[in-house]
This record gives C-alpha cells, sequence and structure tokens, in this order.
C-alpha cells in the first residue's frame, strides 16, 4: 500500500502495553434503537466534539481537512483504491472503525461503545427507521427532494434495477443538519485497480451533507435472509460474494447500505463523511464477527482476495502478514492482528 502521511508520527497511537482481553470482561456494541435517549445523546454529542478537535493532517497541505473528523475522512480517501471489493474490505475497516471509537472515548471522553445500525430494521420500511427517523436522538433523516430528470439509474448486474431515490438533497431535520462535507465529491469512475487518487483530493469544498433515501437496495442486498445467507456461508469466498463481491458491477450488503442512504455515503472515496458511515460499518464488522464466531476453528483467520480495489487477477493475495496502513491515524498494523474481537488490542462483543 501506498505510504502517504506514514511518515506523520501517529501521535495517539497506544503508549501503554497491550492488555489481554477476557472475553467476560468485552464490552458490547449494540444496535442503535436499543440505545437509552442519554447513550444516544451521548454519541451524538462525541461525533460534534470530533468535529471540533483540530485534525492532525496539516491544514496547509490538506486545505479540506478542518477539523479532527477528517483525519478519518481523508485517510479513508487516501487508501480508497485497496480497502473496497477486495481482501482488505474487512480487516481494514474493522480497525478503522475500532480507532474512530477510541478517538470518540479517548478525545471527546466518550464511555459508551461504537453503535450500529442493523440493516434488517429498515427494509420495509421508507424511512429507513429507527436510525434515520429525523428526531434528536437520530441520525438526522433523508435529504430534500431535487429533480432527477437527468440522472442517469445506478443498476448493478446482479440485483433488479432500484427505483431512484425519494431525496438527494440537504438533511433538512435531526441533529446533523448543520453537518458538512469538506472533501470531494469524487466520481465513482476514479475507483479503478492501479488507479490515481483523484484530482484535487485534499481541496476545501464545503457543503451540506446529502442523502438520497433509496430503500429497493435494502430489500434486495440486506434482508434478514440475505442475513442468514451470509452467516451460514461455508467459506470466506461465499461470505464476501454476499457482503461485498469483487467484481465490477456487482453488489452485495455492505453496498445495499451505502446506496441506500445515497448520495454522500455512495461516495466511495468520501463517504465517511456522513456520520452514519460508522454506524453502517458497524453492522458489517458485526455480520462479519457473528460469522467468524460461528465456526472459529475454520472461520477466524480466514482471508479471500487481494490488497487492490476489485481484485484484479495480478494483485497480490491478502495473508495474515499483510500490512495494512493507517495513515495518522495509528501505525501499520498486520492483518492477522485485527482477525479475533477477542485479542490483542480489541476486546468487543455485538449483542
Ligand atoms: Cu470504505
Amino acid at each position: 500500500m501506498r505510504s502517504w502521511i506514514s511518515l506523520l508520527l501517529p501521535v495517539l497511537a497506544a503508549a501503554g502495553a497491550i492488555q489481554q482481553c477476557k472475553p467476560s470482561q468485552a464490552r458490547t456494541r449494540k444496535e442503535w434503537g436499543v440505545l437509552s435517549t442519554q447513550e444516544k445523546t451521548e454519541y451524538i454529542d462525541a461525533v460534534w466534539c470530533l468535529r471540533g478537535l483540530p485534525s492532525v493532517l496539516p491544514n496547509g497541505e490538506y486545505p479540506g481537512v478542518r477539523d479532527r473528523m477528517d483525519d478519518f475522512v481523508a485517510t479513508h480517501i487516501n487508501y480508497t483504491l485497496y480497502i473496497h471489493s477486495d481482501g482488505l474490505l474487512l480487516p481494514w475497516h474493522r480497525h478503522f472503525i475500532y480507532l474512530y471509537e477510541k478517538a470518540l472515548q479517548d478525545e471527546c471522553n466518550y464511555k459508551g461503545t461504537l453503535p450500529y445500525w442493523n440493516w434488517t430494521l429498515s427494509t420495509d420500511n421508507s424511512t429507513l427507521n429507527p436510525v434515520f427517523d429525523g428526531s434528536s436522538t437520530s441520525f438526522s433523516g433523508n435529504g430534500l427532494p431535487i429533480d432527477k430528470t437527468n440522472a442517469t439509474a445506478l443498476c448493478p448486474k446482479n440485483i433488479p434495477c432500484p427505483t431512484p431515490g425519494t431525496g438527494g438533497g440537504c438533511l433538512y431535520n435531526g441533529p446533523f443538519i448543520n453537518w458538512t462535507s469538506h472533501l470531494g465529491p469524487f466520481s465513482i469512475s476514479q475507483v479503478q485497480p492501479y488507479g490515481d487518487l483523484p484530482p484535487n483530493t485534499w481541496a476545501y469544498n464545503p457543503r451540506c451533507l446529502t442523502r438520497d433515501f433509496t430503500p429497493d437496495w435494502l430489500s434486495s442486498l440486506n434482508t434478514p435472509s440475505k442475513i442468514s445467507s451470509m452467516l451460514s456461508a461455508p467459506d470466506i469466498k461465499s461470505f464476501l460474494s454476499l457482503m461485498s463481491p469483487s467484481t465490477l458491477g456487482y453488489v452485495g450488503a455492505h453496498e445495499g447500505g451505502h446506496a441506500a442512504i445515497g448520495a454522500n455515503m455512495l461516495d466511495t472515496f468520501a463517504s465517511v463523511q456522513d456520520p452514519v458511515f460508522f454506524l453502517h460499518h458497524g453492522m458489517v464488522d458485526r455480520v462479519w464477527t457473528l460469522w467468524q464466531q460461528g465456526d472459529p476453528e475454520s472461520r477466524l483467520l480466514a482471508l479471500n482476495g487481494t490488497g487492490i480495489v476489485h481484485d484484479p487477477p495480478t494483485a497480490e493475495l491478502v495473508t495474515l502478514d499483510t500490512m495494512m496502513e493507517f495513515g495518522v491515524l495509528d501505525c501499520p498494523v498486520r492483518v492477522g492482528d485485527v482477525m479475533d474481537v477477542l485479542e490483542g488490542e480489541y476486546c468487543y462483543k455485538y449483542d
């Protein structure tokens, strides 16, 4: 993987010795809907706190990086072409959302754990409740409806073509109504194996956060029966073919969640700018974790695919010894060290 900002010391890397995880002491990551009003408020406040902290990346070199939240956005942009639709999707994003959870806790005094968005609670509801009901304890709701007369429909090869979304514009209710995106937007056509970062990658382009609820994606890709098929997948290859197939034009539950929220969340490079990104990836990590724990002997260390987007045939396969980079967020991490959520730095479980 390309070394970019790795020369800057990860100032927030764990300083002390790693403590052993006792499974009985593992902290539970919970579904957003089961959190109390106070727990939800504390999480939302912590997210806003991160927004208010200075970035580690220097603003002179990265004009669009305005705050600590943007350190996460920029890191994801920088590694996008290595960590999607391939063998690094699961391990890289597991560690990335863990670092975000840790930043909320260490830098914003958040006492809880990272919540997740259970897709299956949204599949038959066009407002994608309860995470998106627009109340003061939600992630805000849809974007305002915009005219889509000239928009091209996104139509993957392996599911019926989804009906276009009902929003597309700026958020208009809930706690994130004044949230801003600073980087991008970037075109999906830039997501190419061995491609370059988009032009003007780090430019400052402040604008509102957009969403475009498109529930058809969820009813094709994220239903309870799709989740059970994933959980009973015999090997990691078949698991990934349902979660995130590497073949261009094919989609899985990971893409389903992104596309159902739409707009900014559909921007492969910069989707992290929507704070709900971390709840969606919490669910991706949860389903992977539950699958791994269903048969640890054969599944815990199972990997498939390469470290290049869409797994081109010439790319090297990911192994437990592959090193993953996290820019200013952390030192490089070995894939083998992120496989077990009850080992090493990690000590968490899902309800
Ligand atoms: Cu990603």
